[in-house]
């Protein structure tokens, strides 16, 4: 065979993967299940291919297709993530040959993509899992790639995906993330940051909207994001959410017609699953999951929100008066500050629990480059990640980004707006739950004591006998609370 790469799985993600590859320069042959996006691509490809440098083919049998690439063969997997992807390495691997590679580049669970690599690995055939962000754009013209998985497998690939990922001042977003389903991995915290990320801004968007419309605000809400578009929350979110806030239908905005349910595909309740089972808080991220679960419950929401009280019209214009927010302006910049408090806190989350994962599963990850390969290509793409890149820079082992000297500034910096729109908006009965819980997230984190642990201790103790510790002697104790209460040293017989 002659083509540098394959590609199986032509639906929206692999069509405009496939294109991109073949303008960047190389041969692609492409097959996919049935054959009408074959079609499909190669339509495409006629139509757009005057200034591509490379080739594409379609191909209507996986025998053919393989045959058609170079040895050692690189075939890139593009289907629904799951079983669909057992069932296309099941047929492919019969024409493959030791020294081979599978990448599978959908949003898989990571285990799985480790049980693959070692079934394949008994025939010496390479098996990596990367994640893909930046959707059908970002496919087509420059995503950001998170391959995982041996070593000597992306010294096959590198040339092609350095080429093909969006580009940014400082390199190519794409990295070798690291060994088994590391990339993965670190895909599905990017969904999980994502998750937040929107979240947040929706609640910001909430409390601009709901004061705006009871102060008759003149201006439009378009222009205050286009302005934060410039500053420090600079992000691919924040721009589409000014262009968003244009989009009008007969003279009113297309949003305010939406149905408020938003759905969710599955990579971010995997985040807080893996966070709860490797101990780590990401409430934040948690938060923004929930509050999709609940915008799912509309018929109750309708019925509740005339049965259960927030307080009154004129109790509002009191609360935005006494919080100065009359001033629309000033309102805007402490909400800025508000969601970049909140921003640093739910991608410290997020960064915390690839920290974790990287150190239970060896995986020795490098935040720095993580941050960096998202700058470009992804959703969550954002110049604030430069920040969190400098700050894994100067401490690769960075426990928690609260941690880290500027990041310590900002948030001194910012802690009072977040503070102030958090109770802001609670009495003026707008729900923030990722706000909230990034403020709550950042004071539990600056408590030298927590009261409320020593008092679930103490709890715990009094009903299980769990025992507890002391602050000022070692030692395991334990008091017969309902009794005298006596703190008596418990001693352990092994
Ligand atoms: P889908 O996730 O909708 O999958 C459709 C593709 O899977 C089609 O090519 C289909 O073939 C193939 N397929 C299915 Br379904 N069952 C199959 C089977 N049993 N055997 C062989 N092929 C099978 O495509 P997508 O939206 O392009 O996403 C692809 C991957 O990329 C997913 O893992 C997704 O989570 C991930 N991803 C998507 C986005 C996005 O914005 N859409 C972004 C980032 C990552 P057929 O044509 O014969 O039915």
């Amino acid at each position: 065979g002659t083509a540098d790469i394959g590609l199986i799985g032509l639906a929206v993600m692999g069509q405009n993967l496939a294109l991109n590859i073949a303008e960047k320069g190389f041969r692609v042959s492409v097959y996919n299940r049935s054959s009408s996006k074959t079609d499909d691509t190669i339509k495409r490809f006629q139509l757009e291919h005057s200034d591509f440098l490379g080739e594409l083919e379609g191909f209507y049998s996986m025998e053919s297709f393989v045959r058609s690439l170079k040895r050692p063969r690189k075939v890139v997997i593009m289907v629904k993530a799951g079983s669909p992807v057992d069932a296309t390495i099941s047929t492919l691997e019969k024409y493959l040959e030791p020294g081979d590679l599978i990448i599978d580049g959908g949003n898989e669970w990571y285990e799985n993509t480790q049980r693959r690599a070692d079934a394949l690995s008994s025939k010496n055939v390479l098996y990596m899992g990367m994640g893909v962000s930046g959707g059908e754009e970002g496919a087509r013209h420059g995503p950001s790639l998170m391959p995982g998985g041996p070593l000597e497998a992306w010294n096959l690939v590198k040339d092609i995906l350095n080429k093909i990922a969006a580009q940014v001042d400082d390199g190519p977003c794409v990295t070798y993330i690291g060994p088994g389903g590391s990339g993965n991995y670190v895909k599905m915290v990017h969904n999980g940051i994502e998750y937040a990320d929107m979240q947040l801004i929706g609640e910001v968007y909430d409390i601009l909207r709901t004061i705006s419309q009871k102060n008759h605000f003149e201006g439009n809400l378009y222009e205050i994001f286009e302005r934060w578009n410039r500053g420090a929350l600079q992000s691919f979110l924040i721009e589409i959410t000014s262009q968003i806030l244009q989009v009008k239908e007969k003279g009113n905005l297309l949003v305010d017609k939406i149905l408020d349910q938003s759905g969710s595909k599955g990579t971010g309740m995997w985040t807080i699953q893996e966070a709860a089972k490797r101990g780590i808080p990401i409430s934040t991220i948690s938060a923004a999951l929930d509050a999709r679960y609940l915008s799912s419950f509309k018929d109750l929401r309708v019925s509740l929100s005339y049965q259960l009280h927030g307080v009154g019209a004129k109790e509002q214009n009191n609360i935005i008066s006494s919080y100065g927010w009359n001033d629309f302006e000033f309102l805007a910049s402490e909400l800025e500050k508000a969601l970049f408090a909140a921003k640093i806190c739910c991608y410290g989350q997020g960064m915390a629990l690839i920290q974790k994962a990287s150190l239970d599963e060896q995986w020795n990850l490098d935040c720095a480059e993580i941050a960096r390969i998202w700058k470009g290509g992804c959703i969550i793409r954002a110049r604030f990640l430069d920040r969190i890149k400098e700050a894994y820079k100067r401490q690769p082992n960075l426990l928690s980004l609260l941690e880290d000297e500027h990041f310590v500034e900002d948030l001194n910096n910012c802690q009072l707006a977040l503070r102030r729109v958090v109770s802001g908006a609670s009495l003026l009965g707008i729900p923030v739950p990722a706000l909230a819980s990034a403020l709550s997230y950042y004071d539990s984190f600056r408590q030298e004591i927590l009261c409320s642990s020593q008092l679930i201790q103490a709890q715990r103790d009094f009903f299980g006998a769990h025992t507890y510790k002391r602050l000022d002697k070692e030692g395991v104790f334990h008091s017969k609370w309902s009794e005298d209460g006596t703190s008596i040293p418990i001693h352990n017989s092994s």
